[in-house]
């Protein structure tokens, strides 16, 4: 054997052994699973978490309910109902809102926001301002100033303002403000009244009822306070204007019967003689029907449907009793309602055929009022 194969096979064996060494080394390193007995360690542990540790996710709330959701009014029995909750549409999950919603809760468009009146004590003189509150009960305050009287607050459709009725010394105006509570200004300025503003489902108009005359008018306004134009310059009084879906029309009250009219107020027609109670009438989702409540008799009212055209009158509910404020499921094919039928007030929904009644409350020591429906 020469000594350059010596130092040949040297060379391989050496090679060979390294190899070697290096393969069971990074066995016995694959065999050390770090993953699998950290989480024992770890369990219990208020030590800095090992690196499998998933990083824990910053609990936030939705912008708005992931499902539809009615809310309505509660207070105990019989003196009134001030706190705002909101339910499942089957009456699940009732949940608080907010404390000291008086009335006219409004949810906004996008489902985030309520706004609502509440009395406001200044001196010894009560009256009524225009809050907000986030669907969750988050970021309660006040939207309107302390000077004069404001009420009935309607969203803007893309939830950025609200519209409202400011009283100063029994003189109305119309009041605009945006949401965080910048930039209050009142669109109308006269000595005669305007009330009961509703913005346009295109964001373009304000209709309001206007007292031109001597008598209560349907006007029309732009939300920077031009164009005014009076819809029903008539003598009677013009009452409660309500748009429909599309903004093609506008229905109100005339002499306490159920008007419908154009958007420019041509072709005023008289829906089927119907004198709704309270004010409540109200398109469905798809513009095809026309809900409200009326007054058949002593502490009797009920509720009751029709085609948008005034066709088609059906009596919804059959209880003697009060039954009211009602509101359109998202989807139209049920109506949410309150009834004292029970001796207390509770939040009932039927379907718009009149069939399967439901009490969603249930709650003989509290009374629950006032319900509206909400829905992505
Ligand atoms: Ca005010
Ligand atoms: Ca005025
Ligand atoms: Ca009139
Ligand atoms: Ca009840």
């Amino acid at each position: 054997m020469n000594l350059k194969k010596v130092f040949y096979l040297g060379g391989m064996a050496i090679i060979l052994f390294l190899l070697l060494i290096s393969q069971t080394l990074t066995q016995a390193r694959g065999s050390f699973d770090l993953a699998s007995y950290l989480p024992i360690v770890l369990e219990g542990s208020s030590s800095t978490p090992g690196p499998t540790a998933e990083p824990s996710p910053t609990p936030t709330q939705p912008a708005q309910p992931s499902g539809p959701k009615i809310a309505y009014k509660r207070g105990a029995k019989g003196l009134g109902t001030n706190q705002l909750y909101i339910m499942d549409p089957d009456g699940g999950n009732p949940s608080f809102v907010q404390d000291g919603v008086d009335t006219n809760h409004r949810w906004s468009p996008d489902g985030s926001t309520f706004a609502y009146q509440a009395g406001v004590t200044v001196g010894s003189e009560t009256h009524y301002e225009i809050y907000t509150v986030k669907w969750d009960g988050a970021d309660p305050h006040r939207l309107t100033g302390l000077a004069g009287e404001d009420e009935n607050p309607h969203w803007s459709p893309d939830s950025s303002k609200i519209v409202c009725d400011h009283d100063v010394f029994g003189d109305h105006e119309i009041h605009v403000v945006s949401v965080d509570g910048s930039g209050e200004v009142s669109i109308t300025d006269n000595a005669v009244n305007d009330y009961n503003p509703v913005w346009s489902p295109d964001g373009s108009k304000i209709v309001f009822e206007c007292l031109r005359g001597g008598d209560r008018d349907i006007c029309l306004i732009n939300p920077d306070g031009s164009g005014e134009v009076n819809l029903t310059p008539n003598p009677t009084d013009d009452r409660l204007p309500q748009w429909s879906p599309d903004g093609s029309q506008i229905l109100y009250k005339t002499s306490g019967e159920v008007y419908v009219m154009d958007a420019d107020g041509s072709n005023p027609a008289n829906l089927n003689d119907v004198e709704p109670d309270a004010g409540y009438g109200l398109w469905s989702p798809d513009g095809s029907r026309i809900v409200f409540e009326k007054n058949v008799g002593f502490a009797h009212n009920e509720i009751f449907v029709m085609n948008a055209d005034g066709s088609g009158l059906q009596q919804l509910t059959h209880a003697e009793a009060l039954n009211k404020e009602p509101s359109w499921s998202p989807d139209g094919s049920q109506v949410a309602f309150s009834s004292n039928r029970d001796g207390n007030w509770e939040i009932y929904v039927i379907n718009v055929d009149g069939s399967g009644l439901q009490n969603l409350t249930n709650t003989p020591a509290y009374d629950e009022k006032s319900p509206l429906w909400w829905g992505p």
